[in-house]
């Protein structure tokens, strides 16, 4: 996703009533940008009114963040990462999030805090319980609604790896090692397990529409639409 791309809304009617909160998560190169396009698509075709999103971003004040989060000469430490993670979040939630849900409007948003779990609990600290402890205090002070929906895009680290390889520049976050990676797919797989029924995990091999198939599927039968 471009750097530039913030929120971007769809064109039909907003209902009056709770939208529904959707989530994509995955290491690097899963196809997560790939599946929400075509999800948006569908939504599109069926009348649905949607926001599509992102993290770390989402918000002019998040994207701003973003930027300093991405960029490979940003030296920063763990716990400075954390927090920034968290305040671009807060503000996406209050300026974005919230109130397109209370519109009626679906919201997609391409990552949420199952990445923080995974990227600064397990990437960065290996799974450390004092991190993750700091991490969940902070979904709990600052994260007002969690998706209802949230869909791994699962596929072995390597094969993300090269996916995304084919495209830009590495950010900050893409010049991390394998072992990085491995242990970012080690928090989903961990999340997963924790909370099976918000965290579906999708299989990421295949066609792009096979994968998109594979998603339809899981919202249809998750949110019965
Ligand atoms: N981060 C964090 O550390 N903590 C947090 O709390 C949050 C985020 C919220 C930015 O994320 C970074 O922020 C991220 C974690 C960190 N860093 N990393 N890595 P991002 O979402 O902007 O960046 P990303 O995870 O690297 O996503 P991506 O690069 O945009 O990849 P993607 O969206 O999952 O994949 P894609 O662009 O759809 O597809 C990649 C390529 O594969 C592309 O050429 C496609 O055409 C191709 N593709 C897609 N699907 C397929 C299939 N099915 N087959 C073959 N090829 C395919």
């Amino acid at each position: 996703m471009s750097a530039s791309i913030q929120a971007s809304f769809s064109q039909t009617t907003t209902t009056p009533t709770q939208g529904r909160f959707i989530s994509f998560e995955g290491t690097e190169g899963v196809g997560k940008t790939t599946a929400i396009e075509q999800l948006c698509a569908r939504l599109q075709a069926h009348g649905i009114d949607y926001l599509r999103t992102r993290e770390p971003g989402g918000s002019p004040f998040a994207e701003r963040l973003r930027e300093i989060l991405l960029d490979p000469n940003t030296a920063i430490n763990d716990d400075t990462e954390l927090l920034l993670m968290f305040a671009a979040r807060c503000d996406h939630m209050q300026q974005v999030i919230l109130p397109a849900l209370q519109r009626g409007t679906w919201v997609i948003c391409d990552r949420f805090t199952d990445s923080t779990v995974a990227y600064q609990g397990f990437g960065r600290a290996d799974g450390d319980a004092i991190v993750r402890a700091k991490i969940d205090m902070l979904i709990e002070q600052f994260v007002m609604q969690l998706p209802e929906l949230t869909l791994w895009l699962d596929l072995p680290v390597l094969e993300g790896m090269a996916r995304a390889n084919k495209r830009s520049a590495a950010d900050r976050f893409e010049q991390q090692a394998t072992e990085f990676f491995t242990r970012v797919h080690q928090g989903f797989s961990v999340l997963a397990s924790e909370q099976p029924e918000r965290i579906q995990r999708i299989d990421a091999s295949g066609s792009a529409n096979e994968v998109s198939a594979r998603i339809w599927q899981t919202i249809e039968e998750k949110l019965d639409i």
